[in-house]
């Protein structure tokens, strides 16, 4: 099927711009998830691939850095072009490899866009500071200067968005950079590296490498050259990650899991919720960071809900995201298959109510694909484990509250503190709630799911250690700050000391 859009049946690493098989000449098939059809291979590559990448990262970029930022932001903006003249047939490898329904594929892929025009523009600006010094005839400022080579490790959830989330401000900032993608969805890492290749970014800034964690990863890390690792996938890698990096004081961006909620309060406007719950729960068929997995919901209203969840749950279409009418895709692969239908068992064994679905999709077209109906369980208690642990599925709990103030203490209570979201027309409850809510993005009538990219991305608690992914945030990331003194004075000033 991918024989029309690409060629290659076996992929390349992409190594100072040069197209490379692994030194370890091993591969692993890619299937795609709506009906296990093979897609490409995938190299699984070795360490020294990882050395390869990184001395070619180190050696380009000495000279990407000494061009001017308008300049390097000019191929990021070439970048943007293409990947625009290609939207369609880059959505349309999106669905294969990952899953999710075109609409959604067409959705990320204009993400990566915005992301190369809003950092293209950044090339202009990378703004410092400059700040009185207290000796006379003396220029202070702060300036951002790359970190050097930075390695980025992305997920296959977002396998495009987030690597340009990453890449895009590390380049524009005058950083080389060594990535590796999931082994599960390589496909864009692929077709974005050739975009790299064609916008004529010099050889060697940017470099992937496909591979294990295990292996690729470890050995990112290992690199002394590779100075930032930023990393966006599960908690419990993330957490490795950051205790290996710790230990070689080696900076680490880390965006990991959500147990994101929406509140929805007496006064809301209910169909509204409806719709805001289905696009961000059963969307990319829960398989976001930011995906809605808790609803809650006031008692008042909390029938009228259900029966209407119910209703519209009914109605979504499963199945291959490449047709049109499909609403919900299948998911990723057998294992996250299992962990969903094993939350279904806890969900039962701890007593919630199941209202929706429930169960993997075995018959007709849905047996050749990995497909979990739409789930929805009520009567959910804070303290259950399916209201506190991360699912990566398309399940949602109901949780009753009486007021306000409960919902919001219930919505800090996880362990994670990606997104969340309030449903009402009471501004004094959207100022509240917008201030209380422990998140690193809210919502006001809205789904939990839909962050922009030119603003900050990323959460507190679980979700990660501080940093931030896209928005102008990212650039701290990827940059240090230089503190420079200019002294004109023409003789010796003691800063502390020759103060008047
Ligand atoms: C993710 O799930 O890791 O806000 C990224 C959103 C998307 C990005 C999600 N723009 O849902």
């Amino acid at each position: 099927m991918t024989q029309k859009l690409m060629k290659e049946e076996k992929l390349r690493n992409f190594i100072n711009g040069k197209w490379v098989a692994p030194s370890s000449e091993k591969y692993a098939d890619v299937t795609n998830p709506a009906n296990l059809d093979t897609l490409v291979q995938v190299p699984l590559s070795s360490i020294q691939d990882v050395e390869k990448a990184t001395a070619a990262a180190k050696k380009a970029q000495k000279s990407w850095a000494l061009l001017p930022a308008p300049q390097r932001a000019e191929v990021l903006y070439r970048v943007g072009v293409l990947m625009k003249e290609k939207k369609e047939k880059l959505s349309q490898l999106l669905t294969m490899e990952n899953g999710k329904v075109i609409e959604e594929a067409r959705g990320e892929v204009q993400e990566g866009i915005d992301m190369a025009f809003y950092m293209a523009g950044e090339g202009r600006r990378l703004f410092g500071q400059t700040t009185p010094s207290e000796l006379k005839d003396k220029f202070a400022m702060s300036v951002r200067a790359p970190v050097g080579v930075v390695g980025i490790i992305t997920p296959w959830n977002f396998p495009i968005a987030i690597a340009t989330w990453k890449s895009f401000p590390a380049i524009v900032a005058g950083n080389a950079v060594v990535w590796k993608p999931a082994t599960e969805t390589p496909i864009m890492a692929f077709e974005l590296a050739k975009i790299f290749e064609e916008s004529g970014l010099p050889e060697g800034v940017i470099n992937v490498v496909f591979g294990s964690g295990s292996t690729v990863g470890e050995a990112m890390i290992e690199q002394g050259d590779i100075r930032v690792i930023s990393f966006t996938g599960s908690n419990e890698v993330g957490r490795t990650i950051a205790g290996k990096c710790g230990q070689r004081l080696k900076k680490v961006s880390l965006e990991m899991g959500g147990k994101n909620a929406v509140i929805v309060m007496d006064d809301a406007d209910l169909s509204l919720a409806v719709e805001g719950i289905l696009w961000s729960a059963y969307g990319t068929s829960g398989q976001r960071c930011t995906a809605c997995s808790r609803v809650m919901v006031h008692e008042s209203v909390k029938e009228q809900l259900e029966d209407r969840l119910q209703n519209e749950i009914s109605k979504l279409t499963i199945g291959n995201g490449l047709d049109e009418s499909i609403k919900v895709g299948p998911i990723i692969n057998k294992s996250g298959l299992e962990k969903i239908k094993s939350y279904i068992q806890v969900g039962k064994e701890e007593g919630a109510k199941l209202l929706a679905g429930g169960h993997v999709l075995e018959s007709g077209d849905h047996a050749k694909g990995n497909y979990f109906a739409p789930t929805l369980f009520t009567d959910v208690t804070s303290d259950m484990r399916i209201a506190q642990e991360e699912i990566f599925g398309p399940v949602v709990s109901l949780i009753p509250v009486k007021n306000l103030e409960e919902a919001i203490e219930i919505n800090n209570s996880v362990e994670y503190g990606l997104s969340s979201s309030i449903f009402t027309r009471d501004v004094n409850q959207v100022f509240a709630a917008q201030r209380d809510l422990d998140t690193g993005i809210v919502y006001v009538n809205a789904g939990t799911t839909g962050a922009e990219i030119h603003l900050p991305f990323g959460g507190t608690k679980g979700t990660g250690n501080g940093h931030r992914d896209s928005g102008v945030a990212a650039l701290d990331v990827f940059t240090e700050w230089k503190a420079v003194y200019v002294d004109f004075s023409g003789k010796l000033q003691r800063a502390q000391i020759d103060v008047e």
